[in-house]
């Protein structure tokens, strides 16, 4: 994945220098994009290697269809600037689009456009993963029932994964016992289990930025193209954190409690979390206690919005009704 992040970095172009006549004030235009992920479109290996899954399972993405908008960026925090503004103190794209990620072209889909703006370091940049509702536009390739679906439930995400693993098995939980997880509780073959998930888990990320630029930086005339990231793969984290992650499955698959070869969201919420074991997960790293893994799962799509490949935006707000 690494590699990838580099291209992603190099995309910040510096092109003809220009001058706002009007004002002799220097400006220049930033063009925000959202392009499918590696993960998404190629899916997720089994294997050690940090960016694979760790316990022999391999995913595929079926689907992965997203609403994503409400780009701003400003000089100041969120909070203070409303009574501090002027004119070109702020930039905002106040749509939001329904786009499929997996169908998406591999150079991006443009979701926002600002010209005119005074160079320099924007220090305040952030965006949202909402919920989709009938003013959202399609964008790119999206079918009417992918779009109709999103809308109709407000989701922030729907996505299908298929998980296949040779010699792989389900232990469901047990969800009345004393110990759900019981590590002596009976498991059944299953090579292949299916995750269909609507998820109206909305979330706004701010504060975006990478190591090196907090926000964005507008060169003089030129066209700064940053990249809005969805990190689809956090669903499999151990930890809310970037670092010395272990991604699994199992955990997630032994919801499938029926045995019909699909976790639900309903499964999961019947599975407490306190079936993770804590010293592989580190609940720690979440913003509030879990009760169940449709908790876990929750978070961790609070958590997909980043920036420029492996920057973040750790300013998160939950959206959705149960932050309510
Ligand atoms: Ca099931």
């Amino acid at each position: 994945m690494k590699h990838f992040f580099l291209i992603v970095a190099a995309m910040t172009l510096f092109t003809l220098l220009a001058c706002d006549e009007t004002t002799g004030t220097s400006t220049g235009s930033i063009q925000f994009y959202v392009e499918p992920e590696w993960t998404i479109v190629n899916g997720i290996p089994a294997g050690d290697a940090e960016e694979e899954i760790n316990d022999g399972w391999a995913v595929t993405y079926d689907k992965f269809v997203v609403c994503i908008g409400n780009i701003h960026m400003s000089h100041d925090t969120l909070e203070t600037k409303s009574s501090t503004l002027k004119a070109g103190d702020l930039f905002t794209m106040n749509e939001t689009f329904v786009i499929d990620l997996k169908n998406a072209p591999t150079s991006g889909l443009l979701v926002a456009e600002f010209n005119d703006v005074p160079t320099g370091d924007w220090e305040s940049v952030g965006y949202s993963l909402p919920m989709a509702q009938s003013s959202s536009v399609k964008l790119g390739n999206v079918t009417d029932d992918d779009y109709h679906e999103m809308i109709d439930n407000g989701l922030a995400v729907s996505t299908i994964m298929t998980l296949t693993k040779t010699g792989g098995q389900v232990c469901p939980y047990l969800v009345e016992a004393e110990n759900p997880a019981d590590p002596a509780r009976p498991c059944t073959p299953m090579e292949q289990i299916r995750f269909q998930w609507q998820l109206p888990y909305g979330s706004t990320a701010d504060g975006c930025g990478t190591p090196t630029q907090v926000g964005v930086n507008i060169p003089k005339g030129g066209t700064t193209q940053v990249k809005l990231t969805i990190h689809s793969d956090h669903h499999f984290f151990n930890a809310l954190r970037h670092t010395d992650i272990t991604r699994l499955a199992q955990p997630l698959i032994d919801a499938d409690l029926n045995l019909d070869g699909e976790v639900t969201l309903e499964e999961l919420a019947q599975v407490p979390i306190t079936v993770l074991d804590t010293t592989v997960y580190d609940l720690s790293t979440f913003p509030s206690d879990l009760e169940t893994l449709r908790d876990y799962i929750r978070w961790t799509t609070i958590t997909f919005p980043h920036f420029q490949g492996d920057g973040g935006c750790p300013i998160r707000t939950a959206l959705d009704e149960t932050a309510k």
